[in-house]
């Protein structure tokens, strides 16, 4: 059953298909055909895109996935451009390895409080097996917490993840971790995963973290 699936996933993988589907925030366009593009799926903000309320003390991330396995990573920049080597962008959440294809959500992930009121751009990159993959929302930054949450806040069956690493993930906040924390970039909540502990218990942890992270950062 397993082996059939990830065969199927393989197969699909070789050809044009919807890699991941980002339901919440609402992305900016809903076509995958160029999904592998950076930074945002080959779409850009305009006139007609979208503008969805990200609540700075917790906010639902919901994507669908066709891959088994995936890294991923969340960050949100300031402004409505995503492209740009000077972009102080902010990790919202610890990467995380997530399993199982179909529905996920995390509920509560946290960004800087001193967006609120400004406009920003959500990105989720995932680290999959047919590749780098990129989605963005345009969103407008509020305070407080989603609720209730939306109805694509769900996790199928068999669908898990737990805080991971992946150097190429981590590339693109900056950070270089074979070397240690050398390079200080701009401040953001990044978080460091941490390793070697249970599932949920580091998974649980790298959530609190993210919001001491974010707690302390708006200081
Ligand atoms: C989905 O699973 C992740 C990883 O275990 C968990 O953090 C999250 O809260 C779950 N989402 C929902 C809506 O239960
Ligand atoms: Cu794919």
């Amino acid at each position: 059953m397993r082996a059939q699936s990830l065969l199927l996933s393989l197969l699909a993988a070789s050809t044009a298909h919807a890699h991941f589907t980002l339901r919440n925030p609402e992305p900016l366009g809903k076509s995958a055909a160029k999904q592998d593009t950076g930074p945002c799926g080959g779409y850009t903000v305009d006139e007609n895109t979208p503008i969805t309320e990200f609540h700075v003390d917790g906010e639902a991330i919901a994507y669908s996935s066709s891959h088994p396995e995936v890294h991923v990573l969340f960050r949100v920049v300031e402004g409505n451009k995503a492209d740009g080597s000077n972009l102080q962008w902010s990790q919202v959440f610890p990467i995380v390895e997530q399993y199982g294809s179909g529905d996920f959500c995390e509920p509560m992930v946290t960004a800087p409080r001193s967006l609120v009121g400004k406009q920003g751009i959500f990105q989720v990159v995932q680290n999959a097996v047919d590749g780098m993959l990129y989605a963005c929302a345009y969103v407008k930054f509020v305070s407080g917490s989603v609720s209730p949450l939306p109805d694509s806040c769900k996790n199928g069956t068999g669908v898990d993840a737990a805080i991971s690493s992946d150097p190429t993930l981590e590339a693109l906040m900056g950070n270089t971790p074979t070397t240690g924390s050398q390079t200080t970039s701009a401040p953001s909540a990044t978080n460091t995963p941490s390793q070697g502990t249970t599932r949920s218990f580091s998974l649980f942890a790298g959530v609190v973290g993210a919001a001491v992270a974010v707690v302390f950062g708006g200081l």
